[in-house]
């Protein structure tokens, strides 16, 4: 096995930088490089020093060293970090010593890649650090650290585990069969599937979700003029990002911005006021905010909840039904008592001020609720990524086939067969069965150093 090299921190100036090597030649590799007061050769794992990295010409920095010992590290080998300064000369410096002493350099992902390998990990658990890295709120991060943890594994292996069971009885009743049981058989081996199927959709449903917190929600502030969008867009905020005024108009180009609220990320949209507009340029503003709460995944309608509804207020609500949207009863600091028609139309519908602030703890209640992301347990098992959906999807497919099959009394043989392939896509997900261009393809995304 080679011993691989590579810049595991940004190429960008920072206090601290890493370079790290993995492989059986890592630690001789490091004490020809490291001028320290110990003998690195005889290091034990998880311990560390501090010294000064040299080529032919002399020092380059000052490094500690921290040795891993096989197989009590990431990859599984024996492995080596150098935390340099970060300063991109110096860690492409560290990083050419490492080469010149015998290292490769290491491919996008293959830390991970080895990780997988040497069985430390699930390939849903190597998906998984690249999600934890990306993650941009507390929602995604919770879902990838569990999955990192194994619950995407492990809720796969139980249904896979089921299917294999059922596969062997079935497998056992070809063999010898009982004439007189088979109803019973058939019956219960339906149920076992029904239910497998009804997991595996479910894990589908919060996927969709799981996407939502990861990508981050297109939200759309809309209403008609001057009942302050734009106001509640610079408290969700906390800044002066769109101009408020007291003139109907005000906002005509999109204003975009992204929060973070209750843990979700969310893409804000602040739109001109709906209203057959007066000038060319409103006009303008008015058909991109159409086109926007076309686009948008959630909604929040605003409404002036202390002056009666005007018609396109009800407009809105009309183009509303179905949509995941929350109604905004704005300047609740003026009074209000208004609501009735707009809790009509949508359920999840809060009183606040987003001048002074009061209510803003219900928009954000209401608004995970809209999105169903306040059941979204954190430690549960969230499939990430097409990969995962894909192969769920098929194994979920080829059961609902397979039951199927059995209601319409086609021969036993056939349905094992569809069985094995639902097994198979399932191994595939957890990567107990995973092809070399599957594991290929999942590793080609990462980082190169991670
Ligand atoms: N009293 C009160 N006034 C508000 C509130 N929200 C906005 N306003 C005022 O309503 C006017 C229009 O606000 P703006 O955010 O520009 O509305 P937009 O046209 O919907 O974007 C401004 O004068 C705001 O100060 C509120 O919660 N209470
Ligand atoms: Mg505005």
């Amino acid at each position: 096995m080679e011993t691989i090299a590579a810049i595991a921190t940004p190429l960008g100036t920072s206090g601290v930088g890493m370079v790290r090597l993995s492989g059986p030649q890592s630690v001789p590799i490091a004490a020809r490089m490291v001028r320290t007061g110990r003998d690195i050769e005889t290091m034990k794992g998880y311990t560390g020093c501090y010294g000064r990295v040299f080529d032919g010409e002399g020092d380059i920095d000052e490094a500690v060293v921290f040795v891993y010992r096989a197989p009590h590290s990431y990859t599984g080998e024996d492995a080596v970090e150098f935390c340099c300064h970060g300063g991109p000369y110096l860690l492409r410096h560290v990083l050419r010593r490492c080469l010149e002493l015998g290292a490769s350099p290491a491919g996008p992902g293959e830390f991970t890649r080895r990780a997988f390998l040497a069985g430390k990990l699930s390939l849903t658990q190597a998906e998984a650090v690249m999600d934890l890295i990306s993650s941009t709120g507390r929602q995604s991060a919770a879902a990838a650290l569990a999955a990192r943890d194994g619950s995407v594994y492990r809720a796969i292996h139980e249904l896979c585990g089921t299917l294999v069971h059922a596969a062997a009885e079935l497998a056992a009743w070809v063999d010898y069969p009982e004439e007189d049981h088979e109803a019973v058989f058939t019956a219960e081996l339906c149920g076992t599937l029904r239910t497998v199927r009804e997991q595996l959709a479910e894990l589908l449903r919060t996927a969709e979700r799981g996407a939502l917190v990861r990508d981050g929600v297109l939200t759309a502030i809309v209403g008609r003029p001057n009942v302050g969008k734009s106001t509640l867009m610079n408290r969700l905020t906390g800044e002066e990002t769109s101009i408020v005024t007291d003139e109907a108009g005000t906002t005509r180009d999109v204003v975009e911005c992204r929060v973070d609220v209750g843990g979700v990320p969310l893409c804000l949209w602040d739109t001109a006021g709906l209203r057959e507009a007066c000038g060319k340029v409103e006009a303008a503003g008015v058909a991109r905010a159409r086109q926007r709460l076309e686009r948008a995944q959630l909604v929040l309608a605003v409404f002036d909840g202390s002056a009666p509804l005007e018609e396109e207020d009800l407009s809105l609500l009309r183009a509303l039904a179905g949509r995941p949207a929350v109604g905004v009863l704005n300047k609740a600091d003026l009074g209000g008592g208004m609501g009735e028609t707009v809790r009509a139309h949508l359920p999840e519908t809060v009183c606040l001020s987003a001048l002074t602030g009061e209510g803003m703890e219900q928009l954000e209640e209401s608004l995970l609720r809209v999105l169903a992301l306040d059941s979204l347990e954190t430690g549960a098992a969230v499939l990430a990524g097409e990969r995962q959906c894909a192969c769920a999807g098929r194994a979920r497919d080829l059961l609902g086939e397979a039951i199927g099959a059995l209601e319409a009394g086609v021969t036993f043989d056939a349905v094992g067969v569809l069985l094995d392939d639902a097994i198979d896509a399932l191994l595939s997900l957890t990567g107990e069965r995973a092809g070399e261009a599957v594991v290929d393809e999942v590793f080609s995304h990462f980082c190169v150093g991670k």
